[in-house]
C-alpha cells in the first residue's frame, strides 16, 4: 500500500484541482492520501475535510500552533499505514504521473525513490535566475553531507520504504524544509536510492513558502550536522550577540558621558555611573536579542520574560565573578597578562552561556 502525504499551508485553491487528479492516477492501486495542514489561515484543512467526504482514501490532519514542512511530513508518515511512504507538494509543481513509478521502485526494493529535477531527463522548468542559483548552491552544500550520493537531495517529491524511515526516525531533525536531505544524511549507508526524472512545473495558485527564514534555517541545519556536533549553534549565536553587545556597551558609555555628564571634567564618580549604566544597557540588549534569536525556540514572554531577565542578570554577574577569578588566579601564578585576561573572558562567556541555557531559557 502507498501512503501519500501532502503537507499544506495556504493551498485551499489548489486542493480541489489537485486531489481528484491524484485520486485518478492512483486508481487500481491500494493507497491513502494524508493532508497535513498547519491550521492555514485560508482554511485549507476545511477544504480538504470537505473533499474527504467524497474521497474515502483521504484523511486530514489539522495541526494547531505548529509550523514546518519537515515536521508536517514526519507527522504524516507516522500516521500512515502503507509500506511505501511518499510526499508531494500540494501546489501542482510535481508530476503526478510519477507517483506510481516512485511506489513501484519501492516495491522493487529501493529504500528511497526520488523525483529528481537534476538527474538526466529532469528539469527545474521556468525558474528565475535567482531561484536557480540558490537551488544550485544549496544542492552543492547539501551533497557534501549526504551519505548516499544523489543529484537532487533537496527535492520535495520522493517515496521511502517504511522500515528505512523508521530506522532513521530517532535521528531526524525536523526543522525547516529539507526533509529528504535529512533522511539522506541519517539513513543507513547501504540504503538503495534511485532517482526518477521529472520537470518541475509552476505553481497552480498561490505563492511559495520558501521564506528567508526557511533559508536561514537551512544554513543553521548545515551547521548543526557538521560543526554543531562539537560547538552548539546556540553558543555561536550567543557569542555573536555578545560581540554586538560590546559595541552597544561602548556606544552607551560614550552617549552617557558626552550627553549627561557634559559639564566639567569626568570624575571617577561620573565615569563609574556611566560604565555601570552602559553595562546594564548592554545586558538588556543581550537579553532581548538572545531571547528573540539565540533561544528563540524557548522564547520568554510576559511575566516569564521579566523573571528570565533577572535570572539573566544573576548569571551574568556570576559570570563576571568567574571571569575575574580565573584571570586573577592565572595572573597571580605568573602567566602573561593578556593570556590571563583572555582566559578569564573565555571562561566567563562559557559560564554565562551555560547558566543561561540551563536556567534562563530552560526548555532546551
Ligand atoms: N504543513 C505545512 N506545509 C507547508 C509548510 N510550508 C510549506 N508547506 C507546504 O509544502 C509544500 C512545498 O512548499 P512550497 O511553498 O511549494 O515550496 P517550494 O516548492 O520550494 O516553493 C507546499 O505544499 C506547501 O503548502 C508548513 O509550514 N507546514
Ligand atoms: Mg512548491
Amino acid at each position: 500500500m502507498l501512503s501519500l502525504v501532502l503537507p499544506t499551508y495556504n493551498e485551499a485553491q489548489n486542493l480541489p484541482e489537485l486531489l481528484p487528479r491524484i485520486d485518478a492516477v492512483l486508481q487500481g492501486m491500494p493507497h491513502e492520501i494524508i493532508v497535513v495542514d498547519d491550521d492555514s489561515p485560508d482554511r485549507t484543512w476545511q477544504v480538504a475535510q470537505e473533499l474527504s467526504t467524497t474521497m474515502p482514501s483521504l484523511r486530514v490532519i489539522r495541526r494547531i500552533g505548529r509550523r514546518g514542512l519537515s515536521s508536517a511530513v514526519i507527522e504524516g508518515f507516522l500516521t500512515a499505514k502503507g509500506n511505501a511512504l511518499a510526499v508531494m507538494d500540494a501546489d501542482g509543481q510535481h508530476d503526478l504521473t510519477l507517483i506510481p513509478w516512485l511506489a513501484k521502485a519501492i516495491d522493487e526494493g529501493a529504500g528511497i525513490a526520488i523525483g529528481s529535477r537534476y538527474t538526466e531527463g529532469g528539469s527545474v522548468g521556468e525558474w528565475d535566475e535567482r531561484r536557480h542559483t540558490m537551488s544550485r548552491i544549496a544542492t552543492r552544500l547539501a551533497l557534501k553531507l549526504c551519505k548516499v550520493q544523489v543529484t537532487d537531495p533537496m527535492s520535495g517529491f520522493f517515496a521511502i520504504r517504511r522500515d528505512v524511515f523508521e530506522e532513521a526516525l530517532p535521528r531526524l531533525n525536523p526543522m525547516g524544509f529539507k526533509i529528504l536531505l535529512d533522511l539522506l544524511v541519517h539513513v543507513d549507508l547501504q540504503t538503495r536510492v534511485t532517482e526518477l526524472p521529472f520537470t518541475f512545473r509552476s505553481r497552480l495558485h498561490g505563492e511559495s513558502k520558501l521564506s528567508r527564514r526557511v533559508q536561514l534555517e537551512f544554513l543553521e541545519y548545515l551547521y548543526d550536522v557538521t560543526l554543531g556536533k562539537y560547538i552548539p549553534l546556540t553558543f555561536v549565536e550567543y557569542c555573536i550577540v555578545g560581540t554586538m553587545g560590546v559595541v552597544v556597551h561602548l556606544a552607551a558609555y560614550f552617549g552617557i558621558t558626552r550627553l549627561l555628564l557634559r559639564e566639567g571634567d569626568l570624575t571617577l564618580y561620573g565615569f563609574s555611573v556611566a560604565v555601570l549604566i552602559a553595562i546594564e544597557v548592554a545586558v538588556v540588549f543581550n537579553f532581548l536579542l538572545n531571547n528573540a534569536w539565540t533561544f528563540a525556540y524557548a522564547k520568554l514572554r510576559g511575566l516569564r520574560a521579566v523573571r528570565g531577565f533577572f535570572t539573566f542578570n544573576a548569571a551574568c554577574l556570576f559570570g563576571a565573578l568567574a571571569n575575574y577569578s580565573v584571570s586573577a588566579f592565572l595572573f597571580s601564578r605568573g602567566h602573561p597578562e593578556l593570556l590571563s585576561v583572555a582566559a578569564g573572558a573565555l571562561i566567563g562567556v562559557i559560564w554565562n552561556y551555560t547558566m543561561n541555557r540551563l536556567f534562563t531559557w530552560r526548555s532546551a
